[in-house]
């Protein structure tokens, strides 16, 4: 029965969750000439896959002493997230970054430095924005949570050969209710984390994903990010992003040994192209 209700969480994944990202012929964008900002190829062929192995590194702090960094280097592509580091940390975390999901935070706080950190050089780029759940990119477009517009407008400018992308917002309220259909209770209706996003990311262009640290291993910690020193257990479980039931999805659908689990903190997924429905 397990294997079968693994099976249908896959699927609907792989029917229902198809990787979409703003190509600028959507109204606001169309008008604003957006069509010739975004890039022409579509993501999936901007990058040199279809990747056999990928690797999704969580920012968790407790990948910290992990040793995996070569492990997690040895995949075909390595997804990161936001302003997390590897130089000071490759022992544990690798050194390779193929795509990094960054929030609209990333772009529009002057403190990340989006224009000049090396961090957003070199690397295929995918924001999103916490739009409103109605769907409504007009309204979105006015009054983002954070600006990325401007920030990814500029980007496009200064380096139009840097492949980079916006997630369209149905793309993570789709995601959204997929994860609501399959918990019992109401989840708060919040976007998905840029874990869980990018977990779903990797599944539409990698035949496997090896995930680290989204569920927790034995060297769970208060520590919120391996490259700082701030505590809070709202990192690892969720208060603002459905972080909790996301976890629950993901274990339900991964396969795992339990010692792995325990000693890597790594569970592995599928690619879609790899499931028949
Ligand atoms: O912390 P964040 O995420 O950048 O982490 C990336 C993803 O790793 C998983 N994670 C992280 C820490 C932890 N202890 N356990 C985990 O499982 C999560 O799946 C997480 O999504 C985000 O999702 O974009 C988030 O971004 C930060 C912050 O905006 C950026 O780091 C930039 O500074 C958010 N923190 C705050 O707003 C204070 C966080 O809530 C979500």
């Amino acid at each position: 029965k397990q294997q079968r209700e693994k099976k249908k969480l896959l699927c609907q994944l792989k029917q229902q969750e198809v990787l979409q990202t703003l190509t600028g012929s959507e109204e606001p964008f169309a008008s604003l000439g957006w069509q010739k900002l975004v890039p022409h190829q579509p993501l999936e062929q901007a990058i040199s896959g279809p990747y056999r192995t990928c690797a999704v590194v969580c920012s968790a702090g407790a990948i910290l002493n992990s040793s995996l960094g070569h492990e997690i280097d040895s995949h075909d592509a390595v997804l990161r997230f936001n302003a997390a580091p590897t130089e000071g940390y490759e022992n544990d975390v690798g050194n390779k970054t193929t795509i990094r999901i960054i929030n609209s935070q990333i772009m529009a706080d002057s403190q990340h430095r989006f224009a000049d950190s090396p961090l957003y050089k070199n690397v295929t780029l995918v924001a999103w924005d916490p739009s409103p759940y109605s769907g409504n990119l007009k309204k979105w477009f006015k009054s983002p949570d954070h600006d990325l517009f401007t920030a990814y407008i500029e980007q496009r400018k200064r380096s139009p050969s840097q492949p980079f992308y916006i997630l369209h917002p149905d793309f993570l309220w789709n995601l959204w209710d997929i994860l609501q259909s399959n918990i019992e209770e109401n989840v708060h209706p919040n976007p998905p984390s840029s874990g869980f996003i990018g977990i779903i990311l990797m599944m539409s262009i990698c035949e496997t994903v090896d995930i680290y640290e989204f569920i927790p291993s034995k060297r769970h910690t208060t520590l919120c990010h391996y490259y700082d020193q701030y505590h809070d257990v709202a990192c690892t479980l969720g208060a603002y992003h459905p972080l909790f039931y996301e976890k629950l999805l993901i274990r339900r659908i991964t396969t795992v040994s339990f010692a792995e689990l325990m000693t890597k903190g790594k569970v592995t997924l599928p690619g879609f192209s790899q499931i028949t429905c």
